[in-house]
């Protein structure tokens, strides 16, 4: 089964490639398309919406996804690709992160993952998955992408970014909200 995914974020496509791989994953570039919801969930919707059109008959889907931190009061939240401004760099948005959690007690955070997918029939599911973790003082590893070198899922003392990419789509947001896509997924083939 193919379905077409709004991204232009090639290691989300990656990684949503590995964790379904049954499935043939194309990806269709949202471009232009601005993210003006204040959540994950509306923004999942707005860019599978973008792209739906240009489908028809097939299934679309869309990842907006991101990190909370407790001290910082949930940013950099739904800002996270572009927190340190634009383009998108991840280098600096990690150096504004430290930069900003410089002396805190609590470096709670967690990443949120929510999956928007319309079905060939037009209706509309909804994935959500969280990882929650904690923001270390220094940044390790060099897998995933994004805030992985910085952050330390609950139980572990290494970074997403130390993790393989498996161990990473076992725990992560992005690995939980699939594993409920799978579920639709295979409930709905047919449609
Ligand atoms: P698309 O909208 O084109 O899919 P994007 O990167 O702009 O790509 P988002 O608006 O959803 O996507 O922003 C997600 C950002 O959150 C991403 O750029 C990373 O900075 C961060 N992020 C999301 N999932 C992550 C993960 O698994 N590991 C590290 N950082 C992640």
């Amino acid at each position: 089964m193919k379905i077409f995914v709004a991204t232009h974020n090639a290691h989300k496509l990656r990684e949503i490639s590995q964790i379904l791989p049954g499935l043939e994953v194309a990806a269709d570039d949202p471009e232009g398309v601005e993210e003006t919801a204040p959540d994950f969930v509306g923004n999942a919707f707005i860019k599978v919406r973008a792209i739906a059109a240009r489908h028809p008959g097939a299934w679309c889907m869309a990842d907006d996804s991101g990190l909370e931190v407790d001290a910082l009061d949930g940013a950099p939240g739904v800002r996270s690709a572009r927190y340190a401004g634009e383009p998108s760099d991840s280098a600096r948005n990690n150096a504004l992160l430290l930069k900003n959690l410089e002396g805190a007690s609590d470096r709670s955070a967690h990443f949120t993952c929510a999956i928007a997918l319309i079905a060939p029939d037009g209706t509309e599911h909804l994935a959500v998955g969280r990882c929650f973790g904690k923001i270390a003082l220094s940044p390790s590893g060099a897998g995933g992408f994004g805030y992985d070198p910085l952050f330390l899922p609950e139980g572990f003392a290494t970074s997403f970014a130390e993790l393989s990419a498996d161990a990473k789509n076992a725990i992560s947001h992005r690995g939980r909200a699939l594993a409920e896509v799978r579920r639709i997924l295979g409930g709905r083939q047919s449609a």
